[in-house]
């Protein structure tokens, strides 16, 4: 390696030794400035790119940006170190450029962990010492800003650093900020506990109740498609019936734990539950404050089971799940309030900057739309929007804000978060129907699935193995709830093994039939028949 060779070189593993210091110390604060710095970037960057990384990227989104960030924040390092060197800035040039790209750095580190956790001061100023210190001394050690030392001598300075990142880890991790403070209710913690709690002033937590469907048929051989959609050949003398329960089929009602979960978050808010409040104001007689235990023991709190989707979600895809959950009318909690003639939107205001609004009439008119506290009679766990979050079945999931803060009426209307970031303002779902299972017993073979038409309903699928020539009714489970998808599934004689060209479409309650239109997630939500070549 010659001069500049080394000097790129350091710089990069000093910042590489910068970003492993971040995450090292994170546990301190809950959270780092790299992912401040991702938040940033999504909130600020326009609704076609966010839109077009959660369509191309869905979920590997954030990380992804996150892992841009890094690889940018070590390439702008080594990219200085090259310039300094390659243009030969006099001395006292190259001292102000250290100098400024020093005092940069700990103020990004700075603010970074003020701003990933509570703000607490000791935490995020120690957490940014954390962070720093091995880069810090690896510059120190390596000769300040213009390295001439050795090889070997390089190699032992970055192990020294690394191992002062791994020390920083081991004090973050045990003076870790705590989820939330005191004994206050948890995420997943027992509803019954919450409220009992709130008679005695204690809590006893108990273990989860789990709810597995049951399977039928031995299954010989089983492999899942692209579309979601298990393919399987069981023992041919089980059930010809089939029930709704083979391979690949979902459970009518789900479980907190294998809820689809999408939101804008690279790390999701704490709420602090004890400390929390619901506070119902704006364009109301009397603005108030209700305490999480207030919410749980609503005289209206009822359980509800409800599907849920997202408008992101491409046809056949998992953004779409059914649960219980425990909840109480937005408008129980508006009309103590007192709602004017004038009131236009209910909007709803979250802990992590996310809002969105419904119409008072909607809310007025419909008991369905509620505020859930619970889930599998359980508080709700923190990435469904622990402690409070809104559900408004039959519109798509974003209209559903989660760790609510606040529900504002306004006198007028407004702009939702993926609203201003030119996605439908209604968002009621599209009706759809999806495959799930195909299966083979012996000669038979089944086609399973669900169909949801919000709340519209469901009247009808019907199913076609020649993609689309012909079509026979499926039989219909009975929903879960008016607010919830319906099974489905249909049995052929189909002895020959050849590929089928599987296709499916349902028609909602108002008689209408799904529509064959092909269209992606972006505006309205998709559109079109899911269908999936399949030979068993
Ligand atoms: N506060 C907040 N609420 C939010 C979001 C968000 O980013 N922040 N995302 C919405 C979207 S797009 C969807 S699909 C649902 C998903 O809810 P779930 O994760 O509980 O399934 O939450 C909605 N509520
Ligand atoms: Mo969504």
């Amino acid at each position: 390696m010659d001069g500049r060779e080394r000097a790129v070189f350091g710089w990069a593993a000093t910042a590489v030794v910068w970003l492993v210091g971040i995450l090292a110390a994170a546990p301190l604060v809950g959270g780092h400035p790299l992912a401040v710095a991702a938040q940033v970037v999504i909130e600020a960057s326009p609704g076609a790119v966010a839109t077009l990384a959660i369509e191309t990227l869905g979920a590997a989104a954030q990380p992804a940006l996150m892992a841009g960030i890094a690889i940018a924040a070590v390439a702008a390092a080594a990219g200085i170190a090259a310039f300094t060197e390659g243009y030969g800035p006099t001395r006292s040039q190259e001292r102000y450029l250290a100098t400024g790209v020093s005092i940069l750095v700990v103020v990004l580190t700075a603010v970074g962990f003020r701003a990933a956790g509570d703000g607490v001061f000791w935490r995020w100023t120690l957490a940014t010492a954390l962070a720093l210190a091995p880069p810090g001394l690896l510059r120190l050690a390596s000769g300040g800003h213009r390295p001439s030392v050795g090889r070997r001598r390089t190699l032992r300075n970055l192990g020294g650093a690394v191992g002062l990142a791994a020390g920083g880890a081991i004090a973050a991790r045990s003076l870790g900020r705590p989820a939330t403070s005191g004994d206050g209710p948890q995420p997943g913690e027992s509803l019954d506990a919450v409220a009992e709690k709130r008679d005695e002033g204690t809590t006893t937590p108990d273990s989860g109740r789990t709810a597995t469907p049951p399977r039928t048929g031995e299954i010989l051989e089983s492999r899942s498609t692209t579309e979601n959609v298990v393919v399987s050949v069981a023992e041919p003398d089980a059930d010809p019936a089939f029930g709704y329960d083979f391979a690949g089929m979902p459970a009518a009602v789900g479980t907190a734990a294998d809820h689809y979960v999408v939101d804008k978050n690279v790390s999701n808010p704490s709420v602090d539950a004890e400390r929390w409040s619901l506070s119902v104001r704006g364009a109301v007689q009397e603005s108030y404050d209700l305490s999480f235990s207030d919410v749980v023991t609503h005289p209206e709190a009822r359980d509800m089971t409800v599907t849920t989707a997202c408008i992101s979600n491409s046809v056949g895809g998992d953004l779409i799940s059914t649960a219980e959950w425990r909840a109480v009318p937005v408008r129980a909690l508006l009309e103590e309030a007192g709602v004017p003639d004038a009131a236009e939107d209910v909007v709803t205001l979250a802990a992590d900057g996310y809002t969105e609004a419904i119409p008072w009439d909607a809310v007025s008119d419909r008991e369905d739309i509620v505020l859930a506290v619970g889930m599998d009679g359980r508080t709700l766990p923190k990435e469904h929007g622990f402690p409070a979050r809104l559900l408004i079945p039959g519109r798509y999931g974003m209209k559903s804000t989660k760790w609510v803060e606040a529900i504002e009426v306004s006198a007028g209307d407004h702009e939702g978060y993926w609203e201003a970031r030119g996605w439908v303002e209604e968002a009621v779902v599209n009706t759809l129907s999806y495959v799930r299972s195909v299966q083979r017993r012996g000669d038979r073979v089944a086609v399973g699935g669900v169909a949801y038409g919000g709340r519209r309903g469901i009247d009808g699928v019907e199913v076609s193995f020649d993609g689309g020539d012909t079509w026979a009714d499926a039989t219909l489970e009975d929903p879960p709830s008016p607010h919830a998808w319906r099974r489905f599934r249909h049995v052929a004689e189909l002895p020959d093994s050849g590929p089928k060209d599987v296709v499916v479409r349902a028609t909602d309650g108002t008689g209408e039939r799904q529509t064959s239109e092909e269209t992606g997630a972006h505006p309205g939500g998709s559109t079109g028949w899911h269908s999936v070549t399949v030979s068993l």
